[in-house]
């Protein structure tokens, strides 16, 4: 069955097309759609068919297919490509193991990742920066604040900021900061990361293109250097519905041997 004919077939049962419901029609589409996701009926990167095709297949009306969807895409579930149609939006399963970049993250996907700037400047480290950075008071720092996206939908927002010895000028970073340290030999080798869950401000929700009180994943990431110095002070802002993180973990030696 093709993914068109299986998802119509899983939409129509799934949303009782045929039953009467206090619920609209187009909310019970949309319920139906995310069920559809959830259950890899469509993947990330699937288009879904086009609006004529669904209505015709559905029995219902283009207006009904129109809403539902559009308001799919105001939750970001899904994505609009103009000329080229609207497909599921990629959600990110990222292992928490590994010290990587965002552009890397995302090439390593297929995933074009984008940079929006929002600001780049040098200024006096604040006392919460001095004391992530080991600096000591009246230190410069390079404070880099960003929007990161995925194939055009805004994924977390990153304040990134770095002792002006490490990056002396933030304006060299272009799309990828991991990528700018390592052209200088400064890359981080090790990082520590404290992850919580938060609801989005309206100024986040705004930038991130999400409805405010949504959830977002706030995570601090302080990086290393080789040689022990603090590289990277790094608060980001990650889309609740975007992004899993995920961490493999293995049973502690000494309990092992208990169980042998
Ligand atoms: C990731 C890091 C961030 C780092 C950035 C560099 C997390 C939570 N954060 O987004 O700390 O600054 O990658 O990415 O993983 P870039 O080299 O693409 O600019």
């Amino acid at each position: 069955m093709s993914i068109t004919a299986s998802l119509i077939a899983n939409v129509r049962e799934a949303a009782g097309l045929d039953m009467e419901s206090p619920t609209p029609l187009y909310q019970r589409l949309q319920q139906s759609l995310r069920q559809a996701v959830d259950g890899g009926v469509l993947t990330a990167g699937n288009a879904i068919p086009g609006e004529r095709e669904l209505a015709a297949g559905l029995g219902i009306s283009r207006v009904t297919v129109r809403k539902a969807v559009q308001g799919l895409v105001i939750e970001g579930l899904l994505t609009q490509k103009q000329g080229a149609g609207t497909f599921v939006a990629p959600r990110v399963e990222q292992p928490l193991s590994q010290l990587t970049s965002f552009t890397e993250d995302m090439l390593a996907r297929g995933i074009h990742p984008r940079t929006v700037w929002l600001n780049r400047s040098v200024s006096l480290a604040t006392p919460q920066e001095a004391m992530a950075l080991h600096l000591s008071p009246g230190s410069e720092v390079s404070r880099l604040y960003r929007i990161r996206s995925a194939d055009d939908k805004p994924m977390a927002l990153e304040q990134a900021s770095l002792p002006r010895s490490i990056l002396p000028d933030p304006l060299i970073v272009d799309e990828s900061l991991y990528a700018a340290l390592d052209k200088c030999n400064c890359r981080p080798v090790r990082a520590l990361q404290h992850i919580r869950a938060q609801l989005c401000d309206d100024e986040h929700a705004r930038l991130l293109k999400v409805k405010p009180g949504s959830a977002v994943l706030y995570i601090e990431r302080r990086s290393f250097l080789r040689d022990g110095r603090a590289a990277e002070f790094t608060r980001s802002y990650y889309r609740g519905d975007s992004y899993d993180f995920v961490a493999e973990l293995q049973i502690d030696a000494k309990v092992e041997s208990v169980h042998r």
